[in-house]
This record gives structure tokens, sequence and C-alpha cells, in this order.
């Protein structure tokens, strides 16, 4: 960290790349050879010629290119770190030796790059210069495209080398920079995410990490939050192959001088994080490619069986706590995939979308997906499995409208949401689905506009029982607490969000807020019809209370009355303005008019259409009475037939 070397070119693009092979089939003499750099730095390595750990090494490819190389170890036994270089790489270098062709180790290597989604490689055929047989190797090349190919990973070029007699070393090198010149930038949006791979302290600076950036971007002077749990700190320096530079995007190699909160040791595994991620011990995952077991049949119990899972630079343990076909799955398609909840000993921290390898035991390997990195209590299994099901699909609408749906109230929080969005897209996602009108956020909650459409009768239904909560106990009043209308809406509803209500209430017209105070914008509270001088109209009046709206016939049968005088009572009571009467058939009090008229545009504030069963569900009344409201306010040009809906061409009047 004490370079003065001269920054590189402002535009100089950075690559990694890791090898991956067999023990011995010459991963390391390669990079040596083709870098100068010998990526064995340890004393144990030098002395048994076999490397132990991830070694680091970089070439520049031309003027404004520069690859990081990851070498890794070959040896079963040194898995583990294997795993933990060929995260956030941009391609592979399968080192493959001529004499021996694809071992156990190559196979084992390409199916971890394939499970970590690395789906490009370069191939170097190692010592060319033992095997003097071009049949061999025809035949070595021929098993190494069908390897690739069988793992879904594209081969861009297959280049036979030797580092020991210097052959092919530039031809491989211009295949390299053929390569990784074709690559689109990767995104840099969303906080920075790296990995640590290496630790070590400097005499003078402290602590450096080192690591390849995953996501986002990491600057000097940022500030970031050390996960799982560790700490926060600051960038004091940044490092990239010796030179200083400011900053580091996505695919660049960087050892990082850091001023830590407090002295808390770091080690592979931590993640350095621009935007804190809160570390999960629980989370929700696809599983692919299931391991089989001999005679190639699937492991058919996975639950409750250790497991260590490789994600980013770190190794954790844990157990699959439950395992199930996913909805849209075939049995058969169940024997490779399933959605699985994995319980970890010690917290990581996960994306969605982010892929992981899982061991078993030392042959026993498969993969999987992050779906949701955390779990909710509240989501249950059978919600579970259906909610996996369509995120795993990519159907995030559906899983989005699931996943609120199962919630308490269905309401969540918005970055409750994030949880199973892919970074770093979210945000977008969920615009779009609120400008969908699949859902939207009223605070920092978010909902279904069922839920919303509810929410704003619940709470019309709250005001008017504390208006009459008051009236029974002898007082007229003008307006109502805002708490006591909190308690009858819902006390379990967070305050957040019944803020947020009564602000959008509010800014809708709808609703007046006075300091704590409620009222109806319209009418003050609903009027209890006054004493009726005549004897049919107060029964007609009490009728009318219970039921939101009724026939004429209905009203004289449950009023025990003659229909013609329950006709001339009707119209004198809507002369008076308690009722309106609507085709000279159905009969319906003025505040439940203007109900069914608010109704109308809190469908059409929230939908732009107005659909006879939103109207009528809101109203929880029936299609008869429902379908004449509609038909009344078409008349009365409040709305107008649109296709299967309606538009709203007036809303409620304010006074
Ligand atoms: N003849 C010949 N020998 C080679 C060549 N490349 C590597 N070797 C030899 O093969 C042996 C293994 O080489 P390494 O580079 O250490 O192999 P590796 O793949 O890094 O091995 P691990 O790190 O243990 O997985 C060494 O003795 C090398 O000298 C080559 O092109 N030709
Ligand atoms: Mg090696």
């Amino acid at each position: 960290m004490t370079s003065t070397a001269a920054p590189f070119p402002v535009d100089t693009r950075f690559f990694t790349i890791s090898t991956a092979g067999h023990v011995d089939h010459g991963k390391t003499s390669l990079i040596k050879a083709l870098t100068g750099i010998d990526p064995d730095r340890l004393k144990e390595e030098k002395e048994r010629q076999m490397t132990t750990d991830l070694g680091f090494a970089h070439l520049k490819l031309s003027e404004h290119s520069i690859v990081g190389f990851v070498d890794v170890p070959g040896h079963g036994k040194f898995l583990k770190n294997m795993l933990a270089g060929v995260g956030g790489i941009d391609m592979a270098l399968l080192v493959v030796a001529a004499d021996e062709g694809p071992m156990p180790q190559t196979r084992q290597h390409v199916r971890i790059l394939s499970l970590l989604g690395v789906n490009r490689a370069v191939v170097a055929l190692t010592k060319i210069d033992m095997i003097d047989d071009p049949e061999h190797r025809e035949i070595v090349q021929l098993e190494i495209r069908e390897l690739l190919s069988a793992h879904g990973i594209e081969m861009l070029a297959l280049v036979p080398v030797s580092s020991t007699k210097n052959v092919g070393l530039n031809e491989l090198k211009s295949v390299l920079k053929d390569a990784l010149s074709t690559m689109a930038p990767r995104d840099t949006k969303g906080g920075a995410y790296l990995p640590v791979d290496r630790v070590f302290s400097k005499t003078g600076f402290g602590t450096v990490i080192t690591g390849t950036v995953v996501r986002g971007r990491l600057a000097v002077g940022d500030q970031f939050v050390v996960g799982p749990n560790v700490t926060s700190g600051r960038v004091r320096r940044l490092e990239t192959f010796g030179h200083p530079v400011n900053e580091a995007v996505p695919g660049q190699r960087v050892a990082c001088n850091v001023a830590l909160k407090d002295n808390k040791a770091l080690t592979r595994g931590h993640v350095i994080m621009g935007a804190e991620l809160p570390a999960t011990k629980m989370m929700l995952v696809s599983l692919v490619d299931r391991p089989r077991v001999a005679g190639d049949k699937f492991i058919q119990r996975l639950e409750e069986q250790p497991i260590r899972l490789y994600h980013g630079t770190a190794e954790c343990h844990g157990y699959i706590r439950w395992a199930k076909a996913a909805s849209t799955q075939s049995d058969e398609q169940l024997a490779s995939t399933a959605i699985a909840l994995i319980a970890l000993d010690d917290p990581a921290v996960a994306l969605a979308r982010d892929k992981f390898v899982i061991r078993l035991s030392d042959e026993t390997i498969f993969g999987g997906e992050v779906i949701l990195r955390e779990k909710p209590k509240w989501l249950k299994h059978e919600d579970l499995l259906k909610f996996a099901s369509q995120a795993w699909a990519g159907d995030f609408r559906q899983a989005a409208l699931t996943y609120v749906d199962s919630a308490p109230q269905k309401i969540v929080k918005v970055n409750q949401v994030e949880l199973f969005l892919p970074a770093p897209k979210g945000d977008e996602l969920i615009a779009s689905l609120v400008a969908e009108r699949q859902v939207l956020v009223l605070g920092e909650s978010l909902m279904s506009t069922a839920t919303r459409l509810e929410l704003s009768t619940r709470l019309k239904h709250a005001m008017q029982k504390a208006f009459q909560q008051q009236e029974a106990e002898g007082r007229e009043v003008e307006s109502v607490s805002l708490e006591v209308v909190r308690t009858l809406l819902s006390p379990k509803l967070e305050r957040a969000t019944y803020q947020a209500l009564i602000e959008d209430e509010v800014a809708f017209a709808k609703i007046e807020r006075k300091g704590d105070q409620l009222s109806f914008i319209s009418s003050g509270a609903p009027k209890v019809a006054d004493a009726a001088s005549v004897q049919l109209q107060e029964n007609i009046a009490k009728v009318l209370e219970e039921n939101f709206c009724l026939e004429l016939t209905e009203i004289a049968k449950a009023c025990a009355a003659d229909l013609n005088k329950v006709k001339n009572a009707a119209q004198s009571m809507a002369k008076a303005g308690q009722v309106v009467v609507i085709s000279h058939e159905f009969v319906i009090t003025t505040d439940n008019l203007k109900t069914a008229h608010r109704l109308l545009a809190d469908i059409w504030q929230i939908k732009r259409n107005i659909a006879p069963t939103d109207f009528r569900e809101g109203l929880k009344t029936t299609r008869k009475y429902a379908m004449a409201l509609l038909q009344h306010f078409d008349d009365a040009k409040i709305t107008r037939r649109l296709d299967a809906g309606r538009v709203l061409l007036r809303g409620p009047d304010k006074v």
C-alpha cells in the first residue's frame, strides 16, 4: 500500500479471471509464464510444489485493459479455497494437461463454475511438449468440449501451450485480450459489495483487505459496513495491482487499506458493503442439479443433513430444514430441482438471485440460488412454496402479490420486498408494479390495490362508528379523535401506515384533519334520521339504516305497509333530501349514495377504471343494487361506460 506508481489511465478496464483444473495440470506454472509473477506465495506451496491457497497475479493486455488472475488449488483437499476464488470473476481459464485430459478435479471445477453462473471459459491445453501423438490430443480436445458444453459453459477458445517450453503463450494472451474486450461493461449500480479473500496488516497503514468487487463501486473515503454483523469503517486507500486508484468497479481486484471502527479482526468470508445488507441465518433458496449417489440415483432426503454452503468467499455451516418441489414442477423435475429452506449456524450476507455451492460431503456437490435472503416469520410453509415457485420462475409481479397478501394485515414494509427482488433492479421492479397498479406504496408500506381500497372503506366505517359512539353518549360532535378511529379501524395497523393512510385520504379530499381530529368533508357525522312526524317515514328510515339500498317492494314488506303509501312516503323523504329514489324502484339514503359516489372515486383514483365487481365488493352489496346504482350514476353523468368498466366524470362534492 506504499506504492508511488503512476495511476492507470482513466479509461482502463479491469477484469478478473480464475484458473480451474485438476491438481498438477500446470495452472500455477501457466500463470507464472504468462505474467512473470509466481502466484504460489506461501513457503509451504513452494516446498510442496502444490498450490494450497489462492494466488494472485496480473497481466497488462493492452494500454487500457488489465486482467487479474486468481490461481486456485487443484487438490480436492483445498476445494474450500478454490470455491473462495471463483466468485465475481469475468471468466475462467480452464487448464487441462494434454497428457492426462479431463480428470476428476477438472470435472468438479467445471461443475462448480457452472453452478456459480460462470458461463465462459478459455481452455489452456498445457504440457503439449509431453505429447507428440496428434490423435491423443484430438481425443482430449473432444472430451473438454463435451465437458464444457454439458455444463452450459461457452468455450471461447482452446489454446495448446507449454509453460516450460514457452509455446502458445502469446497466442493465449491475444485470445484472452479478444475475449475480454468484447465483454459488456458490468453494472455498477447499487451499494458496493466486496467479498474479502485476504487480510494482512501493513506497518504504518494497518489493515489491508483484498478481493474482487462483485457489485457497485467502492471509492476512497467511502464509509462501509463489514458483514455479517462485524463492524464498520472507511476506505483509506485503494490499490489495484500496486497502483493507487480512486475507486474500484465490478470485476476489479483491489487491495483496500481500511480504517475500522473497532479493532475487530477481519478474515476471508467477510463482506465489505457500501449499503448495509442485514445478515441472515435462514434463507429460502432453489436447489439445482441435486446430487446423485452411486448408481446415478438422486439423494432423496436432503432435510436435516449437515451442509457447507459457499457463497462469495465465505464458507457457512448449516442444514437444509425443508425441501419441496416447486409447485410449477412435475415429479420428474423434482428429481433435480427443489425449493428449500436453509438454516445456517453462522449468519451470511447474500442477495436474492445470488448463486452458491453446497457440499454434503467431499464428493457430493450441488448448487442453488437465493430466492429470499431472510424468512419473515409470517410466511408460512403453504405460502412459501407458492411464493418461492413464482419468484424462482422470475414472475416477481405475482410473487410480490403472494408475499404481500400473506403478510399480517396484507401490508409489508417496502424494504421487505427488496429481500427477494434481484439487485440492483429491485427499485425499478417495485416502481413498475406500482405503475401497473398491482400494488401501491403508502408511506413505507406496500400493499395490493385491493387492500388499499378496503382500508379506505374500513376507515370510513371506523369514523362512522366513532361518531355513533359519541352520539350514543349524548354528544353531538363535528369530528372524532384520530386515535379512537385508529383503534376502531385496527389496533394492529402500524402507526406509520395509519398516518400515511390519513394523509392520503386528506390529500384526495375525502376526509378532513384538524390536529388530532378527523371529520368527513361532505356532511360531518352521517346523520341518524330525525324522528319523523309520520310513523311510516320513521319506519322506512330505520329499514334503510340497516340496508344499503332497497327496492320499494322490499321496504313495503319490511314495514308491513301498503306499497303506494310507501311510494308516497319515499317521495316526501326524497324532497326533504333524506333519500334518493332510483328508477322509481330503488331507495337509498343520501348518505349511502354519497358513500357509493366516494367509492367510485376511490376505485377510480387507484385503478383508473371502475369495474362493476370492484364497486359491488366495495359496497359489500349484491349485483342487483350495484347495477342499479351504477345506472343511476351513468344517468347523472357521474360515470360513463367504457369497455368493460366505467370512467369517472365527476367526483363527490367537497362541501
Ligand atoms: N513439461 C511440462 N511440465 C509442466 C508444464 N506446466 C507445468 N508443468 C509441471 O507440472 C507440475 C505442476 O505444475 P503446477 O503449475 O504447479 O500445477 P498446478 O495445476 O498449479 O497444481 P496445483 O496447484 O497443485 O493444482 C510442475 O512440476 C511443473 O513444472 C508444461 O507445460 N510442460
Ligand atoms: Mg498451482
